[in-house]
């Protein structure tokens, strides 16, 4: 028998990076916990991190390759691979061929995406993921620095007296550095400014909420670049020796945002608190600002990131402890795709199209003389190249693009056009769906490579389980590929090692220091040391100082060294809400899942706190609308439909409303926020508008609801609506339409499986509007449950779902209860789950509040929750005020 191991390992979620130890047991279950000794989390995992352990089933996993809607071997697949690309390139030039890739590759299998399009294919088709998440921050860095460079450390975090988040749900979206803010905030009373149109579980515990008209963040900040120059608090002599162009940004900024005045009401925000923010700015200098999709997924994010940076240039807030801009990337690695030079429009290394040398310095370096020499097309143009037919063989690697793509419904139009698609993943998706052939790949915890997490911290991700089936890791399914297409010499590797070794010598190679991004000291790692690889930063030269922190000289990477302002104009939203779509749709993340959910969504803790799509509204425009609370809507834009649950929540600023973009088809019925998102791009990045776009919402008319508890993993169809969430021993399906009652009573029980008659216990009400079923196994436990009944009005489910994991064999008691829809024995309902970490609901709280404990001290101390990852803390600070509030009354 084997015996248990520990791997070291990273989280494959957010661009935190946390480190993880994995320990497999004798007997092959995993558990994880954080890595102490990971600089990044030094031992802490958010909700999501720590339900790793729970994610690694092989249910639903893809285990060998498919065409032609049959299992194929490796080799066919391949060769049809390499065999429809080729004959494309002959046939129609390189340009005819794209890769669409994902931020969640490691930089091992990105390099040699990237390789193979730009240097052999030829072409600068291939793009990522990335492109709807960080090319803003890219952009306005280039523009800005002469380089993509993010120049702080998570250190800074700790050493900043002033943290302003814009755009940052950081409690949710990067809880453990949220933790080690919230540290600062305590332990040295760092002040923390938040900057986003709602209220979210990061302005919870904050100094100042700045919840700004959706897309006026230019306007905030050159508002504050124009306080900041007329109360003298410039760093002159920073600007005149390190930086450009000082005096045309300023000029701007304050034509722009004549007075503190203008800008309160351009943003829609009271004079007071735009006051009290610029204050702090001006005061306090050791200050960072962290910003995320809020700013980049904007039709204006280059600007927006450059109207930030300003600010930091002005008071020479940069280089410094404790100061800095600080885009914090999403995906694991999304930085690493950004070294290897996965966007169209850069090459490599962090080398461009737009410097010729560059390329022919890539080019020799790779040998690769058909290298291409312009950059390619980016997301939203290349699907619409896929749809026009100009693309005829499209490869998706580790993303989702039929859920997460901007009108979606025209991403699928253009997958099912295309003449060829190949698709890489773990599962099936709604992407999958498009494949002409599909490709098994290996997953977290099988697959070994680096990712680089938002400091420019390297890490190794390590497996620690076998690839299942056939599933292969993408690097080694990208260089056979290759390899087919005749370009196996460049493609030869046996390890990850040596792909990794030959990106770091491309780093270094001709770098005389022009290019910051270098990592020749790692060139000569061997084998047994890239095993063996601790986290560490780059820039990693090879004889040069080594700089953690960059930017500290007050050089730059622009050719005369300095930094430039950039001047920007706040520009008028890309759409006006108008009386046929009058509310403005924001777009995000939820707390425990991650992106489309192919995941976290097989995870019941992390299912509970959000188990159905829902949208978020104001109590005013609720009524507005005619909505209440747990009703079914109907959102529509200009680009498309979808079906979710209202949320009637305070958080909301009347005329907004919040969507997660997590639910597929794999989930919901009609769910996915893409389908309504807009094509609109910002012009320098080509990153698309996601926060904002003109919504209609009106009530469906629902007649009935119901409900299926049941062991099979199902995609009902035909239902106005449906959705499902994992629970344990199975899934629990909400069904609900606009029928009468009594087809819906018909529609649902279709969904029903019971082998034999004898196995059915059924029960339906005198007027046929309410029904109840359950399928009993062989064994006698409940396999399955359905109950239907009138909207709003179906009986407690709390105990068939605990009926469904115990799969015992029920007593005569429970058969009566199940057909009677009650409880045999009252069991009390835990509520919503607030802390996904320990399974705390919110009527546990509420109960242990009313018995006493009146903080966050004294619940983690009774019931353990909030001390884990600390991202329900502000939840559960709620239910505590609450309850106080009740008692006092
Ligand atoms: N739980 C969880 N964590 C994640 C992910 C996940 O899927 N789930 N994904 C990861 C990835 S890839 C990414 S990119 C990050 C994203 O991390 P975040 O950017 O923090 O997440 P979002 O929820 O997309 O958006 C952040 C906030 O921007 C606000 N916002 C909208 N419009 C504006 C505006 O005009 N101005 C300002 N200032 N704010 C605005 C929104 O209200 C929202 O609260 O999260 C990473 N972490
Ligand atoms: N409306 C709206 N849309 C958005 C956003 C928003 O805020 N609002 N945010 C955007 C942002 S910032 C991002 S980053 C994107 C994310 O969107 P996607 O990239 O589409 O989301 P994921 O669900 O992470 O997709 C990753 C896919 O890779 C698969 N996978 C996992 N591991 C591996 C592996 O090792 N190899 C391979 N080949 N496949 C693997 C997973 O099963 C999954 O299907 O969504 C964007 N779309
Ligand atoms: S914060 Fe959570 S999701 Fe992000 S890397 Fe750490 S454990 Fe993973
Ligand atoms: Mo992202």
């Amino acid at each position: 028998m084997e015996e248990a191991r520990e791997v070291r390992t990273t989280c494959p979620y957010c661009g935190v990076g946390c480190g993880v130890l994995a320990e497999v047991a004798a007997d092959g279950t995993t558990t994880v916990r954080g890595d102490p000794e990971h600089p990044a989390n030094l031992g802490r995992l958010c909700s999501k991190g720590a339900a790793l352990g729970e994610t690694l089933g092989l249910e639903g996993r893809l285990l060998q390759p498919e065409f032609g809607g049959r299992q194929a071997g490796w080799d066919e697949a391949l060769d049809l691979v390499a065999s429809k690309f080729s004959r494309a390139i002959a046939e129609h030039g390189p340009d005819s061929v794209a890769f669409y890739v994902s931020g969640q590759l490691l930089t091992e299998d990105y390099y040699v995406a990237n390789k193979l399009m730009k240097g052999f294919i030829g072409s600068g088709n291939i793009d990522t993921n990335s492109r709807l998440c960080m090319a803003s921050s890219v952009a306005g860095h280039r523009r800005a620095f002469g380089e993509d460079i993010v120049p702080g450390v998570y250190e800074d975090f700790e050493c900043a007296d002033l943290i302003v988040l814009t755009g940052s749900n950081t409690a949710w979206c990067h809880p453990v550095l949220h933790q080690r803010m919230l540290a600062a905030r305590r332990e040295r009373g760092t002040k923390i400014v938040v900057i986003d149109p709602r209220r979210t579980a990061t302005t919870d515990e904050c100094d100042l909420h700045l919840a700004l008209d959706p897309g006026t963040d230019v306007l905030l900040f050159n508002g504050l670049l124009a306080h900041l120059v007329h109360t003298g608090k410039i760093e002159t002599d920073f600007i005149r020796e390190h930086t450009r162009d000082f005096d045309a940004a300023a000029a701007l900024a304050s034509a722009d945002a004549p007075s503190i005045t203008r800008v309160a009401k351009g943003c829609g925000l009271a004079a007071a608190d735009v006051q009290a923010f610029y204050d702090l700015f001006a005061e306090i200098d050791r200050t960072v600002t962290v910003y995320s999709q809020g700013v980049n997924q904007s039709a204006h994010g280059t600007d927006k990131v450059n109207a930030i940076i300003n600010c930091h240039l002005a008071t020479g807030r940069i280089g410094k402890p404790g100061t800095g801009p600080f885009s914090v990337t999403g995906q694991p690695n999304a930085m690493g795709g950004r070294e290897v030079g996965g966007l169209a429009n850069q090459l490599a290394a962090h080398m461009d199209f737009a410097d010729a040398a560059g390329v022919d310095r890539v080019s020799r370096f790779w040998n690769a003389p058909n290298i291409a020499r312009r950059g390619g097309l980016k997301a939203v143009d290349m699907f619409q190249s896929v749809a026009d037919g100009r693309i005829k063989a499209l490869w998706v690697m580790g993303t989702n693009p039929a859920v997460s793509m901007p009108d979606a419904s025209r991403v699928r139009a253009a997958l099912a056009k295309c003449d060829f698609v190949v698709v890489s993943d773990v599962t099936r998706t709604d992407t999958t769906r498009y494949a002409d052939v599909l490709l098994p790949a290996a997953a977290w915890g099988e697959k070994d490579g680096t990712v680089t997490n938002s400091e420019r911290r390297l890490s190794r991700q390590r497996s620690f389980l076998p690839a299942p089936g056939e599933a292969k890791a993408d690097w080694r399914i990208v260089c056979d590929v290759a390899t087919r297409m005749g370009f196996g010499d460049a493609f030869a590797y046996k390890t990850p090692a040596e792909i990794f070794r030959e990106h770091t010598a491309l780093s270094a190679f001709e770098n005389s220091g022009a290019r910051l991004f270098d990592l020749g000291g790692l060139t000569g790692l061997s084998d047994t040391d890239y095993d063996a690889f601790a986290p560490r930063h780059w820039p990693a030269p090879e004889h040069r100082k080594k700089q953690t922190r960059l930017f500290a000289d007050g050089r730059f990477p622009a050719s005369d060294g300095r930094a430039r302002f950039v001047p920007v104009r706040q520009e008028a939203t890309a759409f006006t809400i108008d009386a046929d779509y009058p509310l403005a749709l924001n777009t995000g993340r939820l707390r425990d899942q991650w992106h489309t959910m192919t995941r976290t969504g097989n995870v019941p803790r992390l299912m509970a706190n959000a188990p159905e799509p829902a949208v978020d509204l104001h109590p005013s425009d609720a009524a507005a609308h005619w909505l209440k609370d747990g009703d079914l809507a109907h959102l529509s834009t200009r680009f498309g439909f979808v079906r979710a649950r209202v949320r009637v929540s305070e958080a909301q600023r009347r005329g907004q409303a919040f969507m997660p973009m997590h639910w597929s088809g794999q989930f919901a019925a009609r769910a996915s926020a893409g389908l309504l998102s807009s094509t609109v791009t910002d012009p320098h990045s080509g990153q698309p508008e996601l926060k904002h776009v003109p919504v209609r919402i009106v009530r469906e008319n629902t007649a009935w609801a119901g409900v299926l508890i049941t062991r099979r993993d199902l995609r009902p169809t035909g239902f106005v609506h449906w959705s499902r969430h994992a629970i344990e021993g199975g899934w629990f399906y909400e069904l609900t339409g606009t029928e009468p009652p009594d087809q819906g009573i018909l529609l649902a029980r279709k969904l029903l499986a019971v082998p034999r008659q004898d196995q059915l216990l059924e029960y339906t009400d005198r007027r046929g509007l309410a029904y109840r079923a359950a399928a009993i196994d062989d064994a006698g436990a409940m396999a399955e449950a359905l109950l239907v009944a009138a909207p709003h009005q179906l009986p407690a489910r709390d105990w068939l779902v605990s009926l469904l994991a115990t799969r015992q064999k029920l007593s005569t008691a429970d058969r009566h209860a199940l057909l009677s829809g009650r409880s045999p024995v009252p069991i009390p309902a835990i509520g919503r789950v607030v802390c996904a970490c320990f399974h705390v609901g919110a009527n546990q709280l509420a109960s242990a509040v009313a018995s006493g404990c009146d903080s966050l001290e004294a619940i983690g101390s009774t019931l353990r929750a909030g001390t884990n990852c600390g991202s329900c803390r502000s939840e559960i600070r709620a239910i505590i005020e609450k309850g106080m509030l009740q008692a006092a009354e």
